[in-house]
């Protein structure tokens, strides 16, 4: 089973209206404002799809509304069954303070093959690599960079690694430093990070590190489409990550996640950019009109492109 090609553009036109809803915001210092802004728009946009949907990978549970929570039903009803993964403003902060590198992002895949995980910190390593055993989360730094040198006919201090700017990986950037490798600190945004390793054109050959597990299982969505390498491994540190995993049917909390066990099958992944980065551009104001960007990819038909959207309001 695929998914229909028609939702690519539905899909858009979420990612792309909950942009220019959160672009108001942009510079505003207001981080809860953008978010809602994001969500509120993302919510009545699916709403709208003929679409059976589930949030499977959203901003917190049941507790948390008005966000769009774990479970959160959407869609018509009149249409596939569809699980969904939404971040609607990836890089609050980005916004808030008028940074490069804020975006609307969504992730569907038919239902079940997306993971249902509660939101807590993942560990993540990703790579352009179709090989098993290059790179790993169990290897040391040291070796993920020298296998992935060999790999890639590369001498270490030619490797790119992005890694997030946090405290808790002043070991992996220390190590990083000492092989020579060029690093690439990112202060938010890790669905970004991640999503370098898949073009030359961004100069990222791994990206590594602790970030958001909403924000990894969308990437591994992106990335499944670009046949990169994923791992990732989520991190549940106190009780109540624990049993709310366990209630979500996770056994094994220590288990280490393959893409493929992360997304099946088919899937639609778009971000759209709310304030420009390196990945696509921001809402510009054109002649009164919002043009936007979108990253696009899905796997059946190979799709993967970035396109431009002029939004007629
Ligand atoms: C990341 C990143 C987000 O949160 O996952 C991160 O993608 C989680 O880590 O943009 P911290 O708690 O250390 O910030 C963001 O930076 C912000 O939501």
């Amino acid at each position: 089973m695929t998914i229909d090609q028609k939702f690519i553009h539905q899909l858009v036109n979420v990612t792309t209206k909950a942009a220019i809803a959160s672009y108001q915001f942009v510079g505003k210092k207001d981080k809860i404002a953008a978010d809602k802004a994001a969500v509120d728009s993302m919510r009545n946009e699916l709403n709208q799809m003929n679409i059976k949907g589930e949030i499977v990978i959203g901003e917190g549970e049941l507790d948390k509304a008005p966000m769009l929570y774990i479970g959160e039903k959407v869609g018509t009803t009149y249409g596939p069954e569809i699980d969904i993964a939404v971040d609607p403003l990836e890089g609050t902060n980005f916004v808030a303070n008028n940074l490069p590198g804020a975006l609307s992002v969504i992730s569907i895949a038919e239902k079940n093959n997306l993971f249902n995980a509660p939101e807590t910190y993942m560990e993540k390593i990703s790579a352009k690599v179709n090989e098993k055993g290059v790179i790993d989360l169990d290897y040391t730094v040291k070796e993920n960079i020298f296998n992935l040198s060999e790999y890639l006919n590369k001498k270490p201090e030619n490797i790119t690694a992005c890694v997030m700017d946090r405290p808790r990986h002043n070991d992996i950037i220390n190590e990083l430093s000492r092989i020579g490798v060029k690093i690439k600190l990112i202060t938010d945004g890790d669905v970004m990070g991640a999503l370098f390793v898949t073009d030359k054109k961004y100069k990222v050959d791994i990206f590594l590190g602790i970030g958001g597990g909403p924000e990894g299982v969308l990437a591994a969505a992106a990335l499944d489409a670009y046949n990169c390498h994923f791992q990732g491994r989520f991190l549940f540190d106190t009780d109540d990550d624990k049993n709310r995993a366990n209630k979500m049917g996770i056994k094994d909390l220590t288990k280490k996640y393959e893409l493929n066990e992360i997304i099946r099958g088919d899937s639609i992944f778009c971000a759209t950019g709310i304030t420009s980065g390196d990945l696509v551009s921001g809402i510009k104001i054109k002649n009164k009109k919002f043009v936007s960007e979108t990253l696009i990819t899905h796997k059946s038909s190979g799709i993967k492109k970035i396109i431009k959207n002029i939004d007629n309001r």
